[in-house]
């Protein structure tokens, strides 16, 4: 499944595409209980939609966050042994499972600015790995990843302030003129899997009739002694919980300076993060 190839993609760019590794039946079949298990939350939260609110879509279709700590699906496809066999080939160790998500990116709807998943999570020693799995296809045009090769190996960043038209999300990071960022194409079933330092976003949806749905995982490394305290439970492959720390709300955080004409990162800041949003 997983190829010396695969390997060395990200080990070199800090991603990888593992193509078909989900049926495009199985990527399919999450689309009906994701959007009634939505519909259901939006009715219990007595939530009214406005034509204001028509406007930006992610308010009635905001993603979905840890499903898999009610839903049995979603904790299923969360410890699948074709992800696990993927991971421990890619990290050389099984991984502990953390999180669940659920985007829908409907037509029209904003995008996530930059960042790097680990800001959140704070994984202490390593960081952590997304598994990202297309149930749409998704190219430039829905809206989707992208990603800054080989910034695997940059520190956490300080964050600035987000462009609010672009991202639902308030804080990015900023990266070098020039710097390539590289979107990357799917179809559905195929699975990103990425490093937690990699820093990564997406663009606005700007198709009239295309929906950008996306099943996401987080894991951490199985060395990781710590996390932040909104990932608990931590779960072992096979379902069973491990105690690690928690690990605390700040960390230190790099900035970019001029050094010879050239940009390089000083780490010196501190930074604290006070909700978990990834
Ligand atoms: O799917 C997106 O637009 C962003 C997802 C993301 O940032 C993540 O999976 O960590």
């Amino acid at each position: 499944m997983i190829t010396e190839q695969h390997k060395q993609a990200f080990e070199q760019d800090g991603y990888v595409v593992v193509k078909g590794l989900f049926s495009r039946d199985e990527a399919e079949y999450y689309k009906e209980p994701y959007t009634q298990m939505r519909l259901e939350e939006n009715a219990r939260m007595d939530r009214n939609f406005s034509t204001a609110s028509e406007a930006d879509p992610l308010v009635k279709w905001p993603r979905l966050m840890m499903m898999h700590r009610h839903d049995d699906a979603t904790l299923k496809w969360l410890l699948d042994a074709r992800i696990n066999e993927c991971l421990t080939g890619l990290l050389g160790r099984e991984p502990y499972a953390v999180q669940t998500m659920f985007y829908f990116k409907p037509p029209h709807a904003r995008g996530q600015a930059l960042h790097q998943d680990n800001y959140y999570l704070r994984v202490q020693p390593g960081t952590c790995v997304a598994a990202w799995m297309a149930v749409d296809r998704c190219d430039e045009q829905n809206g989707c990843l992208q990603v800054v090769p080989g910034s695997q190996s940059w520190p956490i960043l300080c964050t600035i302030k987000a462009d609010s038209k672009q991202s639902f999300t308030d804080v990015t990071v900023p990266i070098p003129d020039g710097q390539a960022v590289a979107p990357v194409v799917m179809d559905p079933g195929d699975v990103l899997f990425f490093n937690g330092q990699i820093v990564h976003g997406s663009l606005p949806n700007t198709s009239d009739d295309r929906f950008r749905r996306a099943l996401i995982a987080h894991y951490i490394e199985g060395d990781a002694q710590k996390v932040s305290q909104w990932y608990f439970p931590v779960l072992r492959m096979d379902g069973s919980p491990i105690e690690i720390e928690k690990s605390a709300s700040g960390s230190q955080c790099g900035i970019w300076v001029d050094q010879d004409g050239k940009p390089v990162i000083e780490v010196s800041d501190y930074e604290k993060v006070e909700k978990a949003t990834e």
